[in-house]
């Protein structure tokens, strides 16, 4: 059987390749020792790209691949693949939804709790023998019934909103139309920050929501406010929370996603009231096969159907 030529965009897991070898021949991008060379003498043979939501379809491939016809990418989060294009030339884009909503919320809630708690600096204190010599660490902020206003109420956003019952908090929330649940609706970001002690991010990044939270929702969030950001870094004015963080616009942060990633700006490392975490809210071995599972069926049903499980809403017709 004729294998069909597929271009890797960063890294797969084991079991993806095994998978996906016997009926396609995988190119790595990132092996080629001259990028520019190798994309013009082969980016034709390629009908399929396997990619990620970090490295999604950058230019100088989506310029060089004529003959696509499938890109699959291993994550939910879209905004680095034009799909609008690919939707409009006829061509597939699939993600991975759903599978990760458990993870993405659980990580929410692991910030959350490690920002109010300070499970950080407090971790310090009892390995430094700091307790020994300065006594008890001090009291920190409850996460109980909290009022939390989530940023983007889709799956994830609403597995958020579930874990949140866990703490009696209140919700509120923003996203561009209300949706039928009983939670309070802000039609602003702004307004949903003033209304809440806990900001969660879990929008789509891309144009439309590039720096959503800015300085004046920080500024409604206010000195006793928690931010957190699992969506995209984009989402967020990072200068503008550095600042925030620093002058006590609000009371501290718990990120998992920058603007450019991977660099963190150093004023956040240096801050006791955030904690960082690099990009591995959907990374643990459980959520991360059953993503790389959904990516090669994707690919297997293009292969075997002309269509994909779980294509993006762009390309939901096609
Ligand atoms: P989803 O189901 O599509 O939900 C997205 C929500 O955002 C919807 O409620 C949508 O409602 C709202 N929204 C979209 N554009 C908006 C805008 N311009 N202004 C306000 N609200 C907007 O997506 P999901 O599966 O929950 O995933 C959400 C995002 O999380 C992904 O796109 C990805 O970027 C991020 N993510 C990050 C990680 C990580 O590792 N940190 C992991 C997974 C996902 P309306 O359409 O009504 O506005
Ligand atoms: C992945 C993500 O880590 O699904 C997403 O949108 O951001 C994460 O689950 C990412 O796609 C891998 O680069």
């Amino acid at each position: 059987m004729t294998k069909v030529k597929l271009l890797q965009i960063g890294d797969i897991t084991d079991r993806m390749r095994d998978a996906l070898t016997p009926r396609f021949e995988i190119d790595v991008l990132f092996d080629q020792d001259d990028r520019a060379g190798f994309l013009r003498d082969h980016g034709a043979d390629y009908p399929a790209i396997l990619t990620n939501g970090h490295w999604g379809v950058p230019e100088d491939v989506a310029a060089a691949t004529p003959n696509l016809k499938v890109v699959s990418s291993y994550g939910v989060g879209y905004d680095a693949i034009d799909a609008d294009d690919y939707a409009a030339r006829g061509i597939l884009v699939a993600h991975t939804p759903d599978v990760l909503n458990d993870e993405v919320a659980n990580t929410f809630v692991m910030l959350w709790l490690a920002v109010s708690r300070e499970l950080i600096p407090s971790d310090r204190h009892a390995r430094s023998g700091e307790w020994e010599t300065g006594g008890n660490y001090p009291l920190t902020r409850s996460v109980m019934n909290r009022r939390v206003g989530i940023l983007g109420l889709g799956r994830i956003g609403q597995t958020i909103a579930d874990r949140c019952a866990a703490f009696d908090a209140e919700i509120h929330y923003h996203s561009r139309s209300p949706k039928d649940v009983p939670y309070t609706y802000h039609d602003s970001a702004e307004a949903c920050a003033a209304a809440v002690e806990v900001l969660v991010a879990i929008t789509p990044g891309g144009p439309s929501t590039q720096h959503m939270v800015n300085a004046d929702v920080l500024r409604a969030l206010g000195p006793d406010g928690l931010f957190f950001n699992v969506a995209r870094g984009s989402v967020v004015d990072e200068e503008a929370l550095v600042k925030a963080l620093q002058d006590g616009t609000i009371a501290g942060a718990g990120l998992d996603v920058f603007e450019a990633e991977p660099k963190i700006p150093d004023a956040l490392k240096d801050m006791d009231n955030v904690v960082l975490t690099p990009h591995v809210a959907s990374g643990t071995h459980e959520t991360r096969q059953a993503m790389g599972d959904l990516v090669v069926e994707n690919l297997t049903q293009w292969l075997e159907e002309g269509s994909v499980r779980t294509p993006v809403p762009e390309c939901r017709d096609l």
